[in-house]
């Protein structure tokens, strides 16, 4: 018996229930994984206790020793995982590390042009609640409504859109995005313009790392990620640069003069900038899970979340379902229900109801509102951790639709909670409440 369980009963009995709605649901939502146990030691360690703003060797406070080389380990870790000369471990989120970007390359009300979150971008790239969209001027480019390209983003459009505007900084990234990007047209792009390029690959990471997608970091200024969706770490954030350069805004060290490297602002974008001590235990969980992203079986786990998601697409557009984009090239999947006289909120609330968590999700051109959308997005980060393969995800789909189709039949809705609970049983995932 673990001394949580003694010591407040009601907090852990919340955490088992929890575990077994993991344990003994399916999780398609397409941001969320399961950690391995080490990753939730090491959340769970005394590094909670310790404060080490700054960097590792220049900490304003003492006892820094033994979380500067867990820092170390977690920043060359990084490195090594996509091939970066600077990196960043301290974000708390995505968000965070999105803010020391913006903190770092633009003056407020600067324009920068992203992607539209209600085209699958995402609320930090200029939403107007958001401060990204409060303290900067966003501009958008979307995706393609019909043709050829249709769910996809049209690179001549984002270049016509980009000579408009004259952003400072241009974005790349996205949450419900299926497709990969052309990194390298949207460099020339941001050349011509003169502009930053951003990418920020929160959800694509792990399969970026593991090169069963394009790789952002030879052509963008600066990488964002968040560290627990394909990824597969803690909830935390993080700085990338491929090969860092000297800052172009002419911004100067205060007594040398020397110009100061693209690294060194975003280090302080970071710490003081927008953030105070770093969570040293979730860096080391960060450390922990770089490791396992550096072992060949997780290259081998990204090809199955893709292949998983491309067995699951075929399987709906089979079915009759609009997927977005007419497939996936990642791991996430965008239905459009607008055909099957639904509302995201629906499906997801009788998926739900059949222990099948999804979220619903705004489609391009949806005309309801983010709290109803005319959409639901899935992912197999987490079910491929659990050791689904195409054959487990079809099946999936399959009990997916029958409740789609008898969104409000009980009998439909208990029988397949049923075939949930075999499938996870043949599938086991935590056999712990607390690591
Ligand atoms: N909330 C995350 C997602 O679900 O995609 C993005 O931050």
């Amino acid at each position: 018996m673990s001394d949580l369980k003694l010591q407040d009963p009601d907090v852990y009995a919340a955490l088992a229930r929890e575990a077994d709605r993991q344990n003994n649901g399916l999780e398609l939502i397409a941001s969320e994984n399961f950690v391995s146990r080490s990753v939730m030691q090491a959340m769970g360690s005394s590094l909670t206790n310790k404060y080490a703003e700054g960097l590792p060797g220049r900490r304003y406070y003492g006892g820094c020793t033994y979380v500067d080389e867990v820092e170390d380990l977690a920043r060359s870790r990084a490195r090594a995982l996509f091939g970066c000369e600077w990196v960043n471990v301290q974000p708390h989120s995505g968000a965070s590390a999105n803010a020391a970007v913006y903190l770092t390359c633009m003056n407020p009300r600067d324009t920068f042009l992203g992607l539209d979150l209600a085209h699958g971008g995402h609320l930090t790239h200029g939403s107007p609640v958001n401060f990204s969209g409060i303290l900067y001027q966003a501009e958008y480019y979307g995706v393609e409504p019909d043709g050829p390209l249709a769910g996809r983003i049209d690179m001549d459009r984002v270049r016509d859109t980009a000579l408009r505007v004259r952003p400072r900084m241009i974005s790349i990234g996205a949450s419900a995005y299926a497709r990969d990007f052309d990194y390298a047209a949207f460099r020339a792009i941001a050349d011509e313009v003169g502009a930053l390029l951003w990418m920020d690959m929160a959800h694509p990471a792990g399969l970026i790392a593991a090169g069963v997608l394009n790789d952002p970091l030879p052509h963008a200024h600066v990488v964002s990620t968040t560290t627990h969706k394909t990824l597969r770490g803690p909830r935390g954030g993080m700085l990338l640069i491929g090969r860092d350069f000297p800052n172009p805004f002419g911004r100067t060290a205060p007594k040398s003069g020397r110009t100061r490297r693209m690294g060194e602002l975003l280090d302080s974008a970071v710490f003081p900038g927008t953030q105070g001590g770093p969570l040293m235990h979730v860096i080391a969980a960060k450390a922990v899970a770089f490791k396992e992203a550096l072992e060949p079986s997780f290259k081998e786990y990204a090809r199955q979340v893709q292949r998983n998601a491309a067995a699951m697409a075929e399987e709906f557009l089979a079915r009759g379902y609009h997927v977005v984009s007419g497939g996936t090239d990642n791991h996430l999947i965008l239905l459009d229900l607008r055909n099957r006289d639904m509302t995201g909120r629906q499906a997801e609330q009788a998926l739900q109801a059949a222990d099948i968590t999804v979220n619903k999700n705004m489609v391009p051109f949806d005309d309801k509102s983010p709290f109803v959308t005319s959409g639901i997005r899935l992912g197999t980060p987490a079910v491929t951790t659990r050791g689904f393969d195409e054959s487990a995800c079809t099946v999936v789909v399959g009990m997916m639709d029958r409740v789609l189709q008898a969104p409000q039949s009980d009998t439909v809705r208990r029988a397949v909670r049923g075939e949930v609970l075999e499938l996870c049983h043949a599938h086991p995932l935590y056999d712990f409440v607390t690591a």
